[in-house]
């Protein structure tokens, strides 16, 4: 069943807020996020574990979907609603294979040739950045642009599309437009972290109805 997205897609970090991902996905279901990424680059796979167990019960909790980037096997034991995978992890197949037909699977591709490769695998969506310059990921691919979105929403139909990387609240109207179904973002929600509930509710509402 194709998957539907809510328009702004959070992702959790913890260098950037100083803040567990529980603190972060508290300050996140106030704002009114409804599906949340947990990503996590740094912490020990048990401290990770044990944070996520927290935050999954609190999102459990308020109907808000939680996605557990890179970690399958955190994913399964937490029973998480899915896993975001990138072109260096584990194959979104065997992911498939270990989560089950219920998990949603997403996966990230950084230009037209990856997404038209990606919607050919068994995942619920494809995520294309960075569409523009940013400073939260480590080594980043090259920038797609508002354009690189218009060229893959072309290739792939209508695939469920998340667009990530430097999305504002000044540039998301055009990243929609361009044919992105959600928006993934992080330092724009996240920063500061005391405004985190204001910035999501910020974008919530400027959201096209
Ligand atoms: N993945 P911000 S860009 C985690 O291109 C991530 O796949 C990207 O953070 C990709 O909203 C990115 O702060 C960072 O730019 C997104």
């Amino acid at each position: 069943m194709k998957l539907i997205l809510p328009k702004i897609y959070p992702i959790t970090d913890t260098r950037l807020t100083k803040l567990s991902h529980t603190e972060q996905v508290e300050k996140l279901t106030k704002g009114g996020a409804k599906f949340i990424q947990l990503r996590e680059k740094y912490a020990s796979p048990n401290d990770f574990y044990e944070d996520a167990k927290v935050a999954i019960e609190i999102a459990r909790r308020n109907s808000v979907k939680i996605i557990i980037n890179d970690r399958v096997d955190i994913a399964l034991v937490l029973k998480a609603d899915g896993v975001h995978l990138g072109q260096d992890d584990l194959p979104p197949a065997k992911a498939r294979l270990i989560l089950g037909e219920k998990a949603i699977i997403g996966f990230s591709t950084h230009s037209v040739e990856q997404a038209i490769e990606a919607v050919k695998l068994p995942i619920d969506y494809a995520a294309i950045g960075p569409v523009f310059a940013t400073e939260t990921k480590e080594n980043p691919d090259e920038i797609v642009g508002v354009e690189g979105v218009k060229m893959v929403r072309e290739a792939i139909g209508n695939f469920p599309l998340v667009a990530i990387g430097g999305i504002t609240a000044e540039n998301f109207r055009e990243v929609f437009s361009a044919g992105a179904d959600s928006l993934a973002i992080i330092k724009s929600v996240l920063f500061p972290p005391a405004k985190i509930e204001e910035n999501l509710r910020s974008f919530v509402t400027a959201l096209p109805q």
